[in-house]
């Protein structure tokens, strides 16, 4: 039996919400949502581990669409935590009445486009079938776990878990010893809270990391309140920044302040805590001078909290610009490593060579654990995509298409892919930009897209070769204009996965530039899409 549909949204996060959302209740078409969680919440409903919680500030991580959900909710912390996160997620998807027209527990494992019908063929892991005209990828940027394939780790007697994969009972760590692998947002952010319950946390660093103070706390009555006022500023602040915050990237440049001054900026940035840091200076991203004056201020706070010397020398000892790697920003991170039953261990001068049935074994020996946590990230950005088996027109396989890299018009359509949309894939701000402000700019312009082409009795809309030969073109030198390619084991490089073609994968010009580049695109009928 094949289910015959307008369109289908694949994935039940931000993203795939919305878009359902817009497509059944803007545009009437008949369409379904298919989510391989057990409920909404996309990223959230997989990333349960200790200490999960936004990098966002919650007045600017949610809907910003239905001036009635915004009036409704009230968020309680400066970073919303997962647990949050998942209600306000719930309470959206029930005020839309979303839930009947997701399939839960429904993973797509293909998706084939049949050029003489003109539709999409998808395919589940519970062997349903459906034929749509219009697919909609809403599959999230770090859905498709890494974990390193160290060997041995099947005979390892102990518990081990993925942070991206956490079990929703939760793990009880009391009494245990516990290997942690990986320090980046998620390490970083699990860390201090595994080490508070543990008998003993072992952390294996390979890349050392940057990271600054959230400075999370309960939001003042006063501050709920000023949301409640200024939902509408709030928004409207979140366009008109480069990552869709509602903070401003300060003018000044660090190369040109005194560094006195330099240094009274930065300890105030500090003191105010989150992603904000980054916006201290304008040039930060862009020069490496610039840069240095940052990274320098964050390695030495990093040696006066962390009270070993040579704790502090590793941890301390970061090979990158600040930022080029995605920032964390955390609660006690550095801290953590005073406490007395917390170790790290160097794995890039003595890396993992396996995991033995007691623990994990490095150059230098054997470091027994009774439970691995795997903070090892993700397949980021094309592993969500390729894992769907997506076929276009002749046949050709996306995994081909993409060998070298993801090749992509505006990051939302792919040559020989018709009716094919992509929400926040590579090619677009995405990652780089607060996601829900990124997820409506897209979700507005695909659902746009295909109101116009209904409206004008077309069939088909698919990327034109030579935009996305430009595109590509333009995503790439876009990055080399800042110093983001230059963190080697970034994810956003495809680097942390062995055999991963290093492509910078995100759009860094910037949210305005992408939005207005999108809006001109289709006032100008869809100039680079073939429209049939
Ligand atoms: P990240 O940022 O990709 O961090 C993964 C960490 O795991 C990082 O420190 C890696 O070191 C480490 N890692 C990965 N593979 C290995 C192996 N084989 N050996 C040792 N260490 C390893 O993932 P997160 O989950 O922390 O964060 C992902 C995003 O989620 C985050 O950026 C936010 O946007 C939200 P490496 O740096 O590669 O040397």
């Amino acid at each position: 039996m094949t289910t015959e549909l307008d369109a289908l949204v694949i994935g039940a996060g931000f993203a795939g919400m919305y878009q359902l959302h817009c497509l059944r209740d803007r545009l009437g078409l008949n369409v379904k949502a298919l989510e391989a969680g057990g409920g909404v919440g996309g990223t959230w409903y997989w990333n349960r581990y200790p200490g999960a919680r936004c990098d966002s500030e919650s007045h600017v991580y949610w809907y910003t669409f239905s001036e009635a959900l915004m009036n409704e909710w009230e968020w309680s912390e400066r970073y919303p935590g997962q647990a949050e996160i998942m209600r306000y997620l719930n309470f959206a998807a029930d005020k839309l009445d979303l839930k009947k027209d997701i399939s839960f527990n429904t993973r797509v494992t293909s998706a084939r486009y049949d050029d003489a019908a003109n539709r999409w063929h998808v395919g589940t892991e519970n062997g349903e079938s459906y034929s749509v005209k219009y697919l909609v990828t809403a599959v999230g940027c770090l859905s498709t776990a890494n974990v390193p394939k160290f060997p041995g780790l099947e005979n390892f007697k102990g518990d081990w878990y993925h942070t991206g994969q956490w079990p929703h009972e939760g793990v009880d760590f009391t009494g245990k010893r516990v290997g942690m692998i990986g320090t980046g947002s998620t390490g970083i952010q699990a860390a201090p809270v595994i080490a508070a319950q543990a008998k003993h946390l072992t952390v294996f660093q390979r890349t050392a990391n940057y990271s600054v103070p959230a400075r999370n706390a309960p939001l003042a009555s006063e501050f709920k309140q000023y949301v409640k006022q200024n939902a509408k500023g709030i928004r409207a602040a979140t366009r008109e920044t480069l990552n869709g915050m509602a903070f401003k990237i300060e003018d000044r440049k660090a190369v040109e302040t005194p560094a006195e001054e330099r240094e009274t900026l930065y300890e105030a940035a500090w003191e105010r805590g989150g992603l904000q840091f980054r916006a201290t200076f304008q040039d930060m991203m862009v020069s490496k001078e610039a840069n240095d004056t940052a990274a320098d201020f964050v390695k030495r706070k990093i040696r006066s909290i962390v009270k070993d010397p040579s704790v502090a020398a590793l941890l301390s000892d970061i090979d990158h610009p600040y930022a080029a790697k995605r920032p964390p920003i955390d609660t006690d991170y550095f801290e953590t490593y005073n406490r007395d039953n917390v170790t790290l261990v160097d794995v890039k001068s003595k890396p993992i060579v396996g995991i033995s049935e007691h623990g994990i074994v490095t150059d230098d020996g054997e470091y027994p654990v009774d439970i691995i946590v795997f903070a090892t990230g993700f397949d980021a950005m094309t592993g969500p995509m390729l894992r769907l088996n997506l076929t276009g027109r002749d046949g050709v396989a996306l995994k081909d298409v993409w060998e070298s890299g993801p090749r992509n018009y505006l990051g939302l359509q792919i040559a020989g892919f018709p009716n094919l949309f992509t929400i926040t894939g590579p090619g677009s701000p995405s990652v780089l930009c607060n996601m829900p402000v990124a997820i409506e700019q897209h979700v507005d312009w695909i659902s746009q897209c295909i109101e116009h082409m209904r409206d004008n009795g077309l069939e088909t809309i698919e990327a034109k070769p030579e935009a996305v030969d430009q595109w590509v073109a333009e995503v790439n030198e876009l990055a080399n204009k800042t110093l983001l390619p230059q963190a080697k084991h970034s994810w956003y490089l495809g680097a942390n996965i062995p055999g991963k073609p290093r492509v910078f994968m995100p759009y860094a010009g910037g949210m305005v530039r992408y939005r207005e580049t999108c809006d001109d695109v289709a006032a100008k009928g869809y100039e680079g899409f073939a429209l049939a």
